[in-house]
Order: structure tokens, then sequence, then C-alpha cells
């Protein structure tokens, strides 16, 4: 019972989580609504007594009004299915409390205040992975955005910065190993085979960066010494069987601090920096003070189980968490709504950082394609919003693609146009001006304006409106005079019938026909609905070369011609134009009719490229990569899966019969390169497994065996899964063996088992949803690992053969799983949702079969904020 069902609780007897709400409509939070927190809470201490079946939390808040807001009466801290135990204010009881749904209000006078609430809390009960939970024996927590809640009554909002003293205290046996944020400060024996530790963080935070972890690990640990001469302990703690993988996540961590340094002036502020790998997250990983906790995938690599792409990835994600100590830790999001002001800008911190360590060109187009076939559709459809949202029901919905990779892009922009120099000038600016705040993106623009010397007065929209810009480039030729015609329309979206222009800047070089040259780049950017820009001394019409770079976020359509593009693919020196050129000719081919002049013109491409030795074999095989389904999906009017996997696996088959012998040789030229370390063996490889596809596309019986072969003979992960991916698309004995072998291979692996489920529902085979099917009975499946989850699942969803399938067994398949994920886990089951969500654009048929699957959900009964919001947009 509580105060407000009946008597006040009588000390020491705990209040059920009661208050738990009924089921009503979620609130919708508003951007415009903000509001300063009333009181400060400038210190806390917690105190953990840990277990695995329940851990005691005590924590002691110092508060007082703040100034800068509206005095209150009370204290109103939220909570997340707590159980309370006591509530002292200034050392003494009180009973005086009620609680508005799950939160917990506390009357207090104005003044300075000490606040000790008792809560339990049921780790190995928590199956949403927010706020303190179990994985594999070992306690750990995210609260990142809303989590915190979960394990004591906070103000869990970003703009709350409090010191944070932890104790943790726990069995010695099962948790030898206690961290958390900032140093340690004392650790010690108790009875009873218990120990303790206590750690402190000097450096006022907000709820959602804090972090404990509590379990049997152990460490490799290293050492850097900062710009500033500071020396700082490295750690990165695992399982003990897991150790012989860390030290590519240690040489990343290096990497990630000097560049930090040299690139952004920024140096690392505590004497520890600790890495945490966890078998069972729900994201990526987690910035924490001092105590970043990672997906397993993101630390654990070596040349047996990872890939050249897991390496790379271990390596982007290590930065971009290290990166957020400065964009994200010491400068904060004052709300929710400003997320892309830490996750764009640390989005394109860790994207740099990644081009700088590798080369930019096949970072670039790496980048572009995620952001074309995850991005674009978001933003083509029902849940699009702009990277700084206006309102949301459920925060967790909102770690977007657009908040994080348009995000990106759109500081990018702001690069482009001021230039390396200046933009450093910008964000010295902005780190200088906001230390130790919790900042909004305005803050950022204006520092950006002010440091940069730009003035983003018309860019601020880039902010506000949701929509891929359209734009369409013309040239005219008149004498001597080019003009470039240029028009820009952002769709409607949701919310947002009109939009007005944006500032647009692109890189261009204009081709002279004859000589095959340019005679150098320049920005321009458009910034009217329709705009021209002239360019004198051309004798004949020059061949345009436009968002060199992908200096802008846009879809683009140029009148261009076929010979054109070709002479762009094979010529043109910007790397990702190249690239577009080459993608162009492909989508021409694909989202048009059959036509044989368009397919003859690829091919046209495609011999230069294999011919020109110039090229790398990397950057080679991104020029022969086909569009990803869900960009041809996007792009296309109306999408037919199935017509579309035809055509795009038919011209597979036909370059792969058309340089068949190229591709051979290839394949066979490459074998010992691709045994190498470093970049040429990394290239090699990749362009080796492309040319598999290939090969395995015109001819399946030599695909099998030179596949096997590559699968038998790899020296590494990339060589087999390159190889096992491509013969897991195939039939036979050799598919079957490859398969087998590779399970019983890597069965105490669960990072390559996922691969393992993820190469088999990838498979663009006839009946590979009966196999997706049987692999959800398989032994190693579980529906409680998020991993494994999206191994399997997030794999099929992407696969328009199991997805799509035409009696809607894929979509019912999906709907079913996020029935069953809904109150287990929300965020995991509402990344489902956009797979059903793009219903709109797909063939009737099949479009039909999808809503009706949403609906079903719909009707299901109780669904969690995630879930409902979700598909309430998709149908509305
Ligand atoms: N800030 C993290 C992303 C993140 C967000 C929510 C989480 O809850 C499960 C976890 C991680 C990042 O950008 O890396
Ligand atoms: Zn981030």
């Amino acid at each position: 019972s509580n105060p407000q069902s009946g008597a006040n609780t009588p000390a020491g007897s705990p209040v059920l989580p009661d208050a738990a709400p009924e089921p009503q409509e979620p609130a919708v939070i508003r951007r415009a609504d903000y509001a300063p927190y009333p009181w400060r809470v400038p210190a806390i201490r917690l105190d953990f007594d840990l277990g695995l079946e329940t851990t005691r939390v005590e924590a002691t808040l110092t508060v007082e009004p703040n100034l800068d807001a509206d005095a209150a009466e009370d204290i109103r801290l939220d909570g997340d299915g707590l159980v309370l135990e006591s509530v002292h204010v200034d050392g003494e009881e009180r009973t005086d409390w009620r609680r508005d749904g799950e939160a917990l209000i506390v009357p207090l006078s104005s003044g300075k205040h000490t606040l000790t609430i008792v809560t339990r809390i049921l780790p190995s009960e928590n199956t949403q992975l927010m706020g303190l939970y179990a994985s594999n024996g070992m306690l750990c927590t995210q609260c990142e955005a809303e989590g915190f809640r979960r394990i004591t009554f906070f103000p869990d909002r970003p703009d709350v910065l409090s010191v944070y003293t932890v104790r943790m205290e726990a069995d010695r046996e099962a948790f030898p190993v206690l961290l958390s944020n900032g140093n340690p400060v004392e650790e010690g024996l108790l009875d009873g085979g218990r120990h303790f530790a206590e750690w402190h963080d000097p450096w006022p935070k907000p709820s959602y960066l804090f972090a404990l972890v509590a379990g049997d690990l152990v460490a490799r640990t290293d050492s850097f010494t900062t710009m500033g001469g500071r020396e700082v302990a490295l750690g990165v703690w695992v399982r003990e069987e897991d150790l012989p993988r860390t030290s590519h996540a240690m040489e990343s961590i290096k990497r990630s601090m000097n560049w930090d340094e040299e690139t952004f002036g920024r140096e690392y502020d505590l004497d520890r920096f600790n890495i945490v790998a966890v078998g069972d997250f729900n994201m990526g990983a987690m910035e924490n003070k001092g105590l970043n906790i990672f997906n397993t995938k993101y630390v654990l690599a070596d040349q047996e189980t990872a890939t050249d792409a897991d390496f790379d990835a271990v390596e982007g994600v290590i930065g971009h968490e290290y990166f957020h100590n400065w964009s994200g830790n010491r400068i904060t999001c004052r709300d929710w709504f400003q997320l892309s002001l830490k996750e764009g800008f640390t989005v394109l911190r860790d994207q740099l950082f990644s081009e700088d360590m590798h080369g930019a060109a096949v970072k670039r187009i790496g980048d572009v394609r995620v952001l074309r076939s995850v991005q674009f559709p978001e933003d083509s459809g029902p849940f699009a919003h702009p990277i700084r949202p206006d309102s949301y029901k459920e925060i967790s919905n909102f770690y977007t693609a657009t908040v994080y990779n348009k995000g990106a892009e759109v500081i990018r922009m702001m690069r482009s146009m001021a230039g390396i120099e200046a933009f450093r000038k910008g964000s010295d600016l902005y780190f200088d001006r906001h230390d130790g705040e919790a900042a909004t993106c305005e803050d950022f623009v204006k520092a950006m304006e002010d440091g940069a010397g730009l003035d983003l007065t018309q860019f601020r929209r880039w902010y506000e409106q949701a929509g891929t810009p359209q734009v369409t480039a013309e040239q005219r030729h008149d004498g001597d005079t080019v003009t470039l015609v240029l028009k820009q329309v952002v769709p409607p979206t949701p919310g947002q019938p009109d939009k007005a222009p944006v500032p647009i800047p692109l890189r261009i070089a204009l081709f002279d026909r004859e000589k095959g040259e340019h005679a150098g780049e320049q920005l321009i950017v458009l910034t009217e609905a329709e705009q021209e820009f002239t360019f004198e001394g051309f004798a004949k019409p020059p061949i345009l070369s436009i968002n060199r770079g992908y200096t802008a976020p846009i879809a683009l359509d140029r009148d261009i011609s076929r010979e054109d593009l070709v002479f762009l693919a094979a010529h043109d020196d910007d790397s990702f134009a190249r690239h577009e050129a080459m993608q162009e000719l492909l989508l021409g081919y694909l989202l048009g009719d059959a036509d044989d002049e368009a397919r003859a013109a690829i091919g046209t491409a495609a011999q230069a490229v294999l011919a020109d030795d110039a090229l790398d074999n990397e950057m080679r095989a991104e020029l022969l990569t086909l569009p990803p389904f869900a960009y041809l999906g996007e792009r296309s009017k109306i999408y037919d899966p199935g017509a579309m996997v035809e055509k795009r696996e038919g011209l597979r088959a036909w370059l792969g019969h058309e340089f068949a012998g190229q591709f051979r040789d290839y394949h066979e030229r490459l074998t010992n390169l691709a045994r190498e370390e470093g970049a040429q063996g990394k290239q090699a490889r990749r362009m080796r497994s492309l040319a598999l596809g290939y090969i395995a596309a015109a001819d399946e019986a030599e695909g099998a065996r030179l596949g096997l072969a590559q699968y038998r003979a790899a020296a590494g992960m990339t060589e087999r899964q390159g190889a096992l991916a491509v013969l897991a698309g195939l039939d036979g004995t050799e598919r079957e063996e490859a398969l087998a072998d590779f399970y019983a291979r890597f069965a105490d692996n669960p990072l390559v088992v996922d691969k393992w489920f993820t190469l088999q529902a990838m498979a663009l085979r006839p009946n590979v949803l009966d196999e997706v099917g049987k692999l959800a009975g398989h032994e190693a499946f579980t529906i409680s690992n998020p991993n494994r989850v999206r191994s399997l699942y997030g794999a099929m969803s992407g696969n328009p053969v199991a997805f799509h399938q035409e009696s809607g067994a894929g979509y019912r398949m999906i709907a079913d799983l996020i029935l069953e994920l809904n109150m287990r886990n929300p965020q995991l089951a509402a990344r489902f949702v956009p797979s059903l969500g793009r219903w709109r654009r797909v063939e009737p048929g099949r479009s039909a079969m999808m809503r009706a699957e949403l609906e079903r959900i719909a009707a299901a009964g109780t669904l969690s904020r995630d879930v409902a919001e979700q598909v309430e947009a998709s149908l509305g």
C-alpha cells in the first residue's frame, strides 16, 4: 500500500511497486515544454549491497533549490519498477511522501537537505537490460536514456549533474571485481566472504552516465600518457576465456586517445579508463564516464574469429564511446531532444577517426551506404523525424539513424562549408564555452557561427525539418558558358506538410570531355528552391561530377548520359563520385526497364574497373558491389521485392558470366596476398570474396567448388566468412559441409555462432524462411540474448526472399517476434517494427499483409510504450 491507496507504510516494510501504472495513453513529451528542474543535486552517494537475485540500494542525495528555476515545495523523483523501503530527510524518517504513478514525491522545504532513500531491485528478473541487470553471472548497468530510475529514485534527466560516490559490497567469490565511474578510493574485505570497493568520480555528471560492474572478470591493462603528461591506467575487462581477444580493443583505445588530442585538442581527464565487455546488451556500447560498457561484439576480435569488418567496427565503436568523453560527457545534453548534439557530433568524430586510420575513400562509401539504406527509408517513412525531434512518447525510439547518421552529416556539412581549420575553431569554442554544461543543439550551432565564422541562419532548418531533400541538376550550354540549374524539394513528412529550402553544399568538378580532366573543384551552396550557377570557358558541355565526397545528405537526380556516367565510373578522381557514377548506372538498370543497352554500359564500366591497375582491390570491390536491397526499395516508387531479387541477382549472374575469366583470375591470383596482414591483405580479401560471389552467380558448381576450397584453406575469419556467405546461398554438399564444420568449430564462441545464424538467414534461397523457422528451434537459439535475436531475425528481416515471402509468412514471423519481445525487452522489440512500417511503399498484395500484421500487433492488448509508439506511427 502507499499513501494514495491508504495509510502510509510503516518503516521497514517494503512498499511493493503497486503504484505501477495502469495501462493508460502514454504522455507525449514536447521539446517546447522544457523547464529546468527546481532542485539541484550537487552530490549523490550510492551504497549497493549487490546480489544477482536482489540488490539493496541506499541513495543519499544532497539537494538544494535551483535558483534558475521556479521554486517547488516538493521534490519529485523518477522511479521505475522499484521496491521502496524507506525515505529519510536530514536524518529523520519520513512517511509523508506520496507516489504519482512510478514517481516518488517528497514534501521538502526550501534550503539544503539530505535525502536518503532505500530501494530494492531484482537484477536477475531484469529482462529489459535497462538499469541494473545480470548477464552471464555478472552484474552491470545501462542507464541511458532513462534506466537510472530503475536503480533508485532520482531526477533522471540529463540536466541534473551530480558528483557520484559509489560503494559496492558483494560476495567476493562471485564478484571479485567491483568497478564504477571515476577513480577507486578504497577497497577491503568484510565478514562472511564479502568485500567492498568505493569509487569516486570528481566530474559532475547526469544519471544516464552512471555505471557499475560486478563480476568475475580479468583485465588486459596498459597505459597512455596524455599530451598534458597525465598517465592514464587503461583496462579492458572481460571473462577470462576472452582475454586473448582484447589486444585490438586496447590498441584502439590508445589510437582514439591520441587521435582526439591531435585532431580536436581533447585530452582525457581521469587517471583511469576502463571498458567492460558484456554479452547481453541492447545496443553497441555506452559511454559511462570512465567506465564504458560494451557489447562483446565491439570489443573481442582476433583473426580466427573476427572479420576485417569486425576489426574496423571494434575500432570505430571504441573511438565513438571514447570521443563521447568530451562530446557527451564533459558537455552533455540539456534534454533528450538534444540527443543529436552528442550523437551526431560523436558519429562524425568516429567517422573522421576511421577515415584517418584506414583512408577516407572506402570509409566514406560505406558510411553513405548505411545512410541511404537505413536513414533514407526512415526519413521517407512513417517515423520520419528531424535530427532534433519535437516530441516523443518513448525516447528509446529516437536512437535512430536520423539522430545519429544524418546528425553526423549535418555537422559534416558545416565542416565542408567552413573548411577544416575554421571548423576546428568552432569546435574549440564549443568545448570551451559549454564545458561542464548540459547544452542544446542551438548552443552548438551558435558556437560554430561564432568560432568558425559561418552564418547558419538558414542552415538551422536542417535541425527542424525531417525528410531527405530531393535535388535535380540540369546543365545548359551556350557558347562558352555552362549553366547549372539546381532545384530542391524537401518532401512532406508526418506532421510537417510544408518545407522550406535548406542550404546544400555541393563540391563539384566539371570535366572537359576532350581532355578527360577538370581544372579544379569548387564548393557551391544551393540555398534557393531553384538556382543557377554559371561557369565560363567550356567550348563543349563538360561532364558534371557533383556532390563529390558526398558533401550533402540529399537524393540527387542529374540529367547525364549513360556514356558520361561510364566515363566518370572509369575516371573520376574523387573516389566517392566515381563509385556514385557506377551506382547510378546500376540503379538506372535495376530501377528501370530491363534494358540491354543499360546493362551493356554497366559492363563497359565494370571492365574498366577490373582492368584499372591503379585501383586498390578494396576500392575495386566497392565499385563492383551491387546496391543493397534496402536502398533499391527506397528508390522504387512501389517496391516489388520478388521482381527486384530476380533482377538484381540476374544482373550479378550476367556480370559473373561476362567477366568469368577475370573474376576467376582475381580469385586465384589473390590467394596468397589474402593470407597477409596489413592493408594489402585486407584489400585482397575483400576482392577475393566479391569475385567468389560473381563466380557462383554465373556457375553454381564452380562457385561451390571454389567456395569450399576458400573455406577450407581460410587463414582467418574474413576468408572463412566470405566463402561461407557465398556457399550458404547455394545448394549441395559443399554448403552442408561448410555450415556443419563452422558450427562445430565455433560452437563455444557466441559471436561466431551469431555469424552462423546470420549467414543462413541472409541467403537468397527460396526456402530460406523455413530454415529460419528451424533455426529458431536450434539448441543455440535464445530469445533472451539481443545479439542472437538480431543475428537471426535482424538478418531475416533484411532478406527480401525471407521477409517478403509471397505468402506473408515472413511478416507474420516478425510480428510474432515483436509480440514475444514486447514486454520482455521493449527496446529490442520496437527495433523490428520499421520493417513492417514500410508497407505503404510495397506492392499492393504484400502491402495489405504487412499492414494486417501491424494491426494484429496493435490489437494485441498491453503494448510497451516503445512498441506502441512505433506501431501507431506506422499505421497513422
Ligand atoms: N549513447 C550510446 C548509445 C546507447 C543508447 C542507449 C542504450 O541503452 C540500451 C545503450 C547505448 C552510444 O551512442 O554509443
Ligand atoms: Zn554515441
